[in-house]
This record gives structure tokens, sequence and C-alpha cells, in this order.
């Protein structure tokens, strides 16, 4: 819950609100990490609510550490990377979002958001799968206004994947010519390359394989990440056809390197 302002009824002083929000275990607006504590606290109510997997919250700090090094901002490579990923969905024949459980916590509104800008299906798609966690997810973006959200009916397999993680839907995934898939694993990015689909990351690390084999790579936080591509849809011309991933994810490193050596404590 945010609070961005507060009014007693009982003229508490500044101190002894936020020793009061500290109380009901809830973190104050004023604190200088708030907003990168309140997607933490996203993640772990996701786990206790059964959305988010025990180890997406290794993933996730895994993703504030890589967040930590840019900046918590969203920098021109990482915003070119969302306006060629704009250009692309807008173009797509078929257009889909994989939905994961850190994403739906995290940006499940704006992904359904954008969804209903470009027409993108949505699918909840999980790594660890489990049909239980799929109707949560599911249910948990209805609540927030998500429609037709695809993923229970397992219907068909991403090729070359063992496991239930490769379980998808034939009118999503399977069928999809352009797929966002925000915090994905390498194995699967590179399995739906082979079935000729051109993949959309959103990852923090640009050098997971994930963001290797992905085709655009959007190197920041999926809460930015989102508005951004959306953002970006509003102005689509044409299809950017000449991406070259690798300088991207370069300038994404080059960018983490030089700061880190021009940081002084
Ligand atoms: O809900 P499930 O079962 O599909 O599982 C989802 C997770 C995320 C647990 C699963 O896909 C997984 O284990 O992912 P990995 O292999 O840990 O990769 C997650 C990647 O996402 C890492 O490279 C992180 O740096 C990155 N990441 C984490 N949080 C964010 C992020 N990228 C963008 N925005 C974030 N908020």
């Amino acid at each position: 819950m945010k609070i961005k302002s507060f009014s007693s009824p009982v003229n508490l002083s500044k101190q002894n609100f936020i020793s009061f929000l500290t109380y009901i275990n809830m973190i104050p607006p004023s604190h200088p990490r708030y907003e990168s504590l309140m997607l933490r606290e996203k993640i772990a109510e996701g786990v206790e609510k059964g959305i988010v997997h025990i180890t997406g919250l290794i993933a996730h700090g895994r993703g504030e550490t890589f967040d930590y090094l840019l900046g918590e901002k969203t920098h021109l490579f990482a915003d070119m990377a969302a306006k060629a990923a704009a250009s692309w969905i807008m173009n797509a024949e078929h257009p889909v979002i994989s939905i994961n459980g850190n994403s739906a916590v995290l940006a499940g509104k704006e992904i359904i958001e954008l969804a209903e800008k470009t027409g993108a299906v949505m699918e909840v798609n999980l790594f660890h799968r489990s049909e239980k966690r799929v109707e949560k997810i599911i249910k948990f973006l209805e609540e927030m206004g998500g429609k037709n959200i695809l993923g229970m009916e397992g219907d068909a397999r991403i090729k070359g994947l063992e496991h239930e993680r490769a379980i998808c839907s034939r009118e999503g995934i399977y069928k999809g010519d352009v797929i966002l898939v925000p915090l994905e694993d390498g194995d699967r990015c590179e399995a739906l390359k082979k079935m000729g689909k051109r993949v959309i990351a959103i990852d923090l690390n640009p050098l997971s394989r994930t963001a290797r084999k992905a085709d655009i790579t959007i190197v920041d936080n999926i809460v930015r990440a989102i508005p951004n591509i959306k953002r970006h849809c509003e102005d689509v011309k044409e299809e950017i056809k000449e991406w070259d991933n690798e300088k991207n994810l370069q300038d994404a490193l080059n960018f983490i390197c030089n700061r880190l050596r021009n940081l002084s404590l």
C-alpha cells in the first residue's frame, strides 16, 4: 500500500507516525529506499498468496542487484530497446505476452494495459508450473481487469523442452509470432526461437542467457520497461528492422562497468 500523505485523527508526530507504520509492518514513504522496498514487499506478499514461486525471491534479489548497479532508472539503451519492442509488437500478427508469478505481482496492471493497447494475447506461462498457481495468477489478473487470459488450457508444448515448463496454450505462445517474455529462463527463450518466434525479453541482467538469446532485450526493471513499451506504442510508425541486440547489451554492460569504475564511497 502506498501512502503519499497522512493526516492523523489523533495528531501523531512524524516520528510517531513512522513508528506506527513500523509497528503495523508498513514501510514509510520517507524511507530512502521506499520504491525498492515496496517491490520487495509485493514479491513477498506474492509468495504468501501462492502467486510467486519461492525461487522468485531469489530471482528478484538478483534483479535488485543489477537494478542497483544501473542506478534504478531507464537508460537510453533500454528505452531504445523498448521502442524497438513496441514496433515489433504493433506490427506482429499474433503478439503474446507471457506472464509468470513475478511479473504478475510487479507489473500485472501495466501488462493488462499493454495488452489492451496492442491487442496482444496474455498467457500465464510458468517455469515451475502447477495448475493451481496458473489459476491463482489468472484470477489475480482478472481482479485487476484482465480479460481472456490464457494459461489453463495446457493444450500445446514448447518444442525441445522437457517437463512441465514446456506446457503452453495453442492459441497463445504456441501460435504467437512475437512473444514478450519478462524474467524468462534462457532455455525456454532459446526453444521459442527455435520454433521460429521473435522473442523480446525484459531482463535486468545483461549477461543472462535469456538476455543473450533474445532478439530484443530490454535491460531494465519490468516496472519501468512495460510502461515504456506502452508509451512507445503510441508513436510507432513502422517496424524497426535493424536491431543489433549484442551491441545494445554491450552498451548496458559498459554502462555498469563505467559506473562501478567511477563510483566512490
Ligand atoms: O513464476 P515462475 O514459475 O515462472 O518462475 C519465475 C522465475 C523468475 C522464478 C523463474 O523464471 C526464474 O528462476 O528465473 P531466473 O532464471 O532466476 O531469471 C530471472 C531473471 O530476471 C534474472 O536474470 C534477473 O536478473 C531478472 N529479473 C529479476 N527481477 C527483475 C528482473 N528483470 C527485470 N525486472 C525485474 N524486476
